[in-house]
């Protein structure tokens, strides 16, 4: 009889290194475990040589990484015999809150920006049943709202300032270690709420047995560091959309504005930690426009066959500039996330495009449509 190799998820296949035991009763969609994809044509673009990768983390069960916080977040909350789970998100974390907790048998209650969250993701949060509030506001009061709220009714945060999310997510950069078998050079990665950089930053600190400033968990004394995995760790670098950069400009952006608007964040709540994860790396963050972002985002569309949404693109619009520039240097190991799918967000693919032609159901008419198209 074969070995069964069934996949069951990153709890299941991280258990020694996670905050979990057997009274926990694990929520699962079997995330993590996603691609770490080699980039063939865009480093020539820029004409540099340099291996460089994508974790497509869009490529968990609802289409973004914030699935691998949840499955740590919605299963601890489980343990803890919580009803309800709630949540502020800017879409991705309503997704994937509604998922888990539509399969713990929880309620979600999801507080979004009116207006400011693509059609997928909402869909997505109505689908699997979440209670969904849209707020006239933006992702910054939602947040200050949950954490209000949650003081005053019997609800579970599973925003990343729950310590559990960054627990889960820092199991991308195990992934990643072990399917280059060493840390990256240089790790890139799109900005926010900032959980997700602290996430990776413990991970990759974990992963060559080192503590970190950015894990909140265990106060300076981790039990997950007797079995490394490697010996190094990358520099961290974070990218932030131009009108949501609070990282740049020093201090909270009071009306953050940005076509990526998974990252439309203007007050981060893990500033501390991702401070510390760059700071720790000899790191640094950086931001991009939103016309960059587009254009990084058709063409990793377009010259890889890897569609994300704008907010994911960030990483390697950032790292392609930067590569260009020298901050990277030419040989570098890089790798950067790929957070959310481009499913979610399909308005902006098609807004940006040439119409699509319309030819008469005839040979004539689709012969010539496609011998114009080839010289
Ligand atoms: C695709 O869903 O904050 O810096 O409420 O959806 O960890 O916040 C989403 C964030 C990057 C930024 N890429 O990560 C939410 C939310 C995508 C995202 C980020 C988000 P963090």
């Amino acid at each position: 009889m074969p070995k069964s190799t069934h996949y069951k998820g990153l709890i299941d296949r991280y258990r020694d290194r996670l905050p979990v035991d057997s009274a926990t009763p694990i929520v699962s969609l079997t995330e993590g475990d996603t691609p770490l994809i080699k980039l063939v044509n865009l480093p020539s673009l820029i004409g540099k040589s340099v291996e460089m990768y994508v974790k497509f983390d869009g490529q968990n069960p609802t289409g973004s990484f914030k699935d691998r916080g949840m499955t740590m977040a919605v299963s601890k909350a489980a343990e803890k015999g919580a009803k309800a789970i709630v949540c502020a998100s800017t879409g991705n974390t309503s997704a994937a809150a509604a998922a888990y907790a539509a399969r713990a048998g929880m309620t979600a209650f999801v507080l979004i920006p009116e207006g400011k969250i693509p059609m997928g993701k909402l869909a997505q949060a109505i689908a699997h049943g979440a209670v969904v509030l849209q707020i006239r506001g933006n992702f910054d009061d939602g947040m200050r709202l949950v954490k209000e709220v949650a003081e005053q009714a019997p609800v579970e945060i599973v925003n990343s300032i729950n310590p559990f999310r960054l627990q889960g997510q820092k199991t991308a950069a195990f992934e990643i270690v072990e399917a280059l078998g060493r840390a990256p050079d240089y790790h890139c990665i799109p900005v926010g709420n900032a959980g997700n950089i602290s996430g990776y930053w413990i991970g990759y600190s974990e992963a060559c047995g080192k503590n970190t400033a950015s894990c909140t968990l265990c106060n300076g004394d981790c039990p997950y560091l007797d079995n490394p995995l490697t010996t190094s760790r990358p520099v961290m670098v974070g990218y932030q959309a131009a009108g949501a950069a609070p990282f740049l400009r020093g201090a909270p952006v009071e009306a953050p504005e940005t076509v990526a608007t998974a990252i439309r964040i203007g007050n981060p709540q893990s500033w501390d930690l991702a401070q510390a994860a760059v700071d720790e790396s000899e790191g640094w963050f950086d931001e991009v426009t939103d016309e960059e972002i587009l254009t990084t985002h058709s063409l990793l569309a377009s010259r890889e066959g890897i569609f994300c949404e704008p907010a994911s693109a960030v990483s390697v619009c950032g790292a392609m500039r930067d590569l260009k520039n020298g901050k990277i240097p030419e040989g570098s190991l890089v790798t950067c996330t790929v957070t959310g799918h481009g499913l979610k967000d399909t308005a902006i693919a098609i807004e940006r495009a040439e119409p699509v032609k319309t030819v008469d159901a005839e040979l004539g008419s689709v012969k010539e449509a496609i011998l114009s198209h080839i010289s």
